[in-house]
């Protein structure tokens, strides 16, 4: 699972990546800033099943906070893209190959309007944001459309429908549904467009209407909402900080919450920063928005659930006795016998049956998982 951040130059993509990651990648309010990819780990936020059975977790991957377990996502952050970027202005957009993995895209908008179109620092409202969202679609879709004319130019001498889904996995879309796309459409050429269309229907996105602390980032966030679906008001600047007043002990704060609190003694201007993000983000909209993304992307786009597998189906644990110490995301029609091979290879082969850990009962090969499903898997020679 990849999760790619695109948006023109400045709306504060790598600033999303850095409070999404807690890394710090160089940011800054000019374009460009970003060349090469920044790549990073970042976390979905789920409820832990260890407060079902009052006993703390120990997560191997990812980690738990006060009952909520986050779960490991692989992120990616990449240059801005500019209108006309396919025809090289910008920094073209070859270095969109390097989202080719991605499964679901974020799309940063500064909602503030407070950047060109090649992310310049204009006063703020002087840009409708809308078109940005506009623009971005436009561009990829002239790169896919130049994937497609490649495929096409490789297989055009042979046209065979096997032969051209091949040129497509590479995108992450596979051959049954690039088969469809044949089916529907016929081979693409002179249909370069409706084909880059199709595909795109596989790289799903979500608008995040970025800076929204910076007036009139409220008004456009609505006009943006009613516009398109999937826009989630965030401030990345705002989770940054928050993260890190919590990562230094000065804060009690779980990304995603809508509030936080004061634990440490802190200097007044760091205090004046955190009543900002207060009154300007967390109480108009709840949230910094940047954990409501990347949750959006990953259980609700893409369906995703997280799977927690134990060895024994009493006490949650391993072989070592460590609670919960596994969480899986699996893809929305994952089974029993997935999340073994998922476990290892070896578990799959070997596979007899699973045991839901809630209920006891025995559930066979074929049952497909729930969203915080703890299963053990029960194993022959
Ligand atoms: N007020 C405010 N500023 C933000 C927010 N997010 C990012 N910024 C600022 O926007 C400017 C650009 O941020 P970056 O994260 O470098 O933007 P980028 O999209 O990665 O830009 P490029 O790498 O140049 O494409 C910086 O000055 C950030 O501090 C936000 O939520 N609110
Ligand atoms: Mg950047």
């Amino acid at each position: 699972m990849l999760i790619g951040i695109v948006g023109k130059p400045s709306s504060g993509k790598t600033t999303f990546f850095n409070a999404a990651t807690e890394q710090s990648a160089k940011t800054a309010p000019y374009p460009f800033t970003t060349i090469e990819p920044n790549v990073g780990v970042t976390w979905v936020r789920t409820k832990c099943p260890h407060t079902e059975i009052g006993k703390e977790c120990q997560p191997n991957h990812g980690f738990c906070l006060e009952g909520n377990r986050f779960v490991p996502v692989e992120i990616i952050d990449v240059a801005g893209l500019v209108p006309g970027a396919h025809e090289g202005k910008g920094l073209g957009n070859r270095f969109l190959d390097e989202l080719r993995r991605a499964d679901v895209l974020i799309h940063v908008v500064d909602a503030s309007g407070g950047t060109d179109a090649e992310g310049n620092p204009i006063r703020p409202g002087e840009r409708d944001p809308s078109e940005d969202v506009e623009f971005l679609r436009e561009e990829l879709l002239a790169w896919f459309e130049e994937i497609v004319r490649k495929a096409w130019e490789k297989v055009k001498k042979k046209p065979d429908k096997g032969e051209i889904t091949g040129y497509f996995t590479g995108l992450g879309i596979g051959p049954a549904k690039v088969e469809r796309i044949v089916d529907r459409l016929g081979y693409p050429e002179g249909k370069e467009r409706e084909w880059a269309e199709e595909l795109l229907k596989f790289k799903p996105i979500i608008i995040a209407a970025n800076k929204v602390d910076v007036d009139p980032a409220p008004d456009n966030v609505k006009e943006l909402q009613r516009k398109y679906s999937n826009v989630v008001p965030t401030s990345g600047v705002a989770e940054y900080t928050l993260r890190k007043a919590a990562r230094g002990g000065y804060i009690r704060y779980v990304p995603g919450d809508g509030s936080f609190e004061e634990v440490r003694e802190m200097s007044p201007r760091q205090r004046e920063g955190l009543e900002y993000i207060k009154e300007r983000v967390l109480e108009p909209f709840g949230s910094t928005g940047v954990q409501q993304v990347l949750n959006r992307a990953v259980f609700d786009v893409l369906g995703y659930k997280v799977v927690y597998p134990v060895e024994d189906e009493n006490r949650w644990t391993d072989g070592k006795g460590n609670v919960l110490p596994d969480a899986y995301l699996l893809p929305p029609d994952a089974t029993a016998l997935d999340l073994a091979y998922r476990i290892h290879t070896e578990v799959g082969e070997r596979f007899v049956a699973a045991v839901d850990a809630r209920t006891k009962r025995r559930i066979g090969k074929d049952h497909v998982l729930e969203n915080g499903d703890v299963v053990k898997i029960v194993t022959g020679r």
